[in-house]
């Protein structure tokens, strides 16, 4: 089912990972229906979340987000559904978390624009590129979900 393929990158931030919510994260993707098709936590380079964040270099908080983003350990993940990027960015809430709804993981996490737990792909393209940049082939695994079928019809 292609439908049912889409993926996107996710990745748990620092502060998101220091405060213990790995498990409701994953939790929030698991139970609604997503696959898990990558994990691993890492300590990436400047040089890497640099990269990552190429689009906002010029933004008078690009130095500030780089050290927030070294400042600990990431979780790193690929989730894989139908409309998973679009998906995943509703269930991770608005980029500034008093403007996420309640329900979203923002908006039940976090109160600062600066320490928003959480990172989702906005596009399909992005979501491309940023698996590449994150992971090696080899990494992203693909399996059949046994509860496939009792999530899509
Ligand atoms: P988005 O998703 O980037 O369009 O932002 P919204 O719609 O979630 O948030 P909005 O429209 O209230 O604010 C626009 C941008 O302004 C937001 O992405 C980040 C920034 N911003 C908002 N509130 C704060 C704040 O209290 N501190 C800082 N540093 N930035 C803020
Ligand atoms: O994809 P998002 O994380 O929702 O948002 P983005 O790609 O526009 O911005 C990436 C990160 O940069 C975001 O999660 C938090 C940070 N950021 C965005 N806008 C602001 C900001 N940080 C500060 N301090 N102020 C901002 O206005």
């Amino acid at each position: 089912d292609t439908m049912a393929s889409e993926q996107t990158f996710i990745a748990i931030k620092p502060d998101g990972v220091q405060r213990g919510l790995v498990g409701p994260i994953i939790s929030r993707f698991e139970s609604r229906g997503y696959k898990l098709a990558a994990i691993k936590l890492v300590t990436p380079s400047k040089a890497h979340l640099e990269q990552h964040y190429g689009d906002l270099k010029e933004k008078p908080f690009f130095p500030g987000l780089i050290t927030y983003m070294l400042s600990g350990p990431i979780c790193a993940m690929v989730w894989e559904g139908r409309d998973a990027v679009k998906t995943g960015r509703t269930l991770l809430g608005a980029t500034n978390p008093l403007a996420s709804a309640p329900g979203t993981i923002r908006g039940d996490f976090a109160i600062d624009v600066g320490r928003n737990v959480c990172h989702g792909s906005d596009s399909v393209e992005t979501a491309k590129k940023e698996i590449a940049l994150w992971f090696k082939d080899e990494e992203v695994v693909s399996y059949k979900s046994s509860q496939f079928d009792w999530i899509y019809e």
